[in-house]
């Protein structure tokens, strides 16, 4: 992708980036897992990612990988915050190996998913008010955005294995008011596409804990409070909607902290 605009970076080079990670219990040091890269040329190209739309959203210990083509040059440990920012390296000439990216070459992101070690390319859209160089080169950096197609959204529990409900129903959650967490639970008499949206009073889309196919059955889904970026949601009102089939209906559910 070519941008139009582009920012140089007072003193441009690496944003360091540590990470320790408490929400939702998960711990992680800020050093990648899943993606490896070598930095041994000092040259790096700084990004900054405003937020990720990934899923039920992406949780601390996600991580975000770039890359020029199949060679990761740099990658970030989500801590549960945004911005996020990110360095990719350059090839060290003095080497051989291909071991950093080239100058000029178009940057591509991927987003891995710690709790279900999902992994997928991701689009990527320019960060509001700022934009960057969407190709990597040594000063200029990038401000942006990832939008990747992965469902995290795995947390679907079957209550009643081998029970087939009659009808369609979407039960109140539990509990309600809630404060860290609460649990959905939904009926569905046949196979198909099921998509469970939490939305804000404003009718503002927040999260998407189901977008997916389902087999018949009682489900279960916990929801813990965070909007499709992973972060934390102000108490409030929330409406929870269940579209399966035709069918269609909402819960209020309230998020006391
Ligand atoms: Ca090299």
């Amino acid at each position: 992708m070519r941008l139009k605009r582009v920012i140089r970076l007072a003193g441009a080079g690496l944003i360091v980036m540590i990470a320790m990670a408490k929400a939702s219990g998960q711990t992680c040091d800020g050093v990648p897992d899943h993606f490896f890269f070598s930095q041994n040329t000092g040259q790096s190209y700084s990004i900054v990612l405003d937020s990720a739309v990934v899923g039920c959203g992406l949780r601390p210990c996600d991580e975000v990988g770039v890359f020029d083509g199949s060679l990761c040059v740099g990658a970030a440990v989500y801590a549960g915050t945004w911005p996020l920012a990110v360095s990719a390296w350059a090839n060290d000439t003095q080497t051989p190996s291909m071991d950093g990216y080239s100058c000029g070459d178009t940057m591509i992101f991927k987003v891995w998913l710690k709790a279900t070690n999902l992994e997928s390319v991701a689009s990527v859209h320019l960060g509001t008010g700022e934009t960057g160089d969407g190709t990597f080169c040594n000063g200029p950096y990038s401000k942006l955005w990832l939008e990747a197609p992965l469902s995290n959204c795995d947390d679907v529990t079957d209550m009643r294995p081998g029970i087939i409900p009659t009808g369609y129903s979407l039960s109140q959650n539990y509990p309600n008011p809630f404060n860290s967490g609460t649990e959905i639970r939904f009926a569905l008499p046949r196979a198909g596409w099921v998509a469970l949206v939490i939305y804000d009073v404003l009718g503002q889309e927040v999260s998407q804990l189901v977008l997916q196919e389902l087999e018949p059955g009682v489900k279960s889904v916990p929801w813990d409070g965070r909007d499709s970026r992973g972060d934390p949601l102000p108490s409030g009102v929330y409406l929870c909607r269940l579209r399966a089939g035709t069918f269609t209906s909402v819960r209020k559910m309230i998020l006391l902290k």
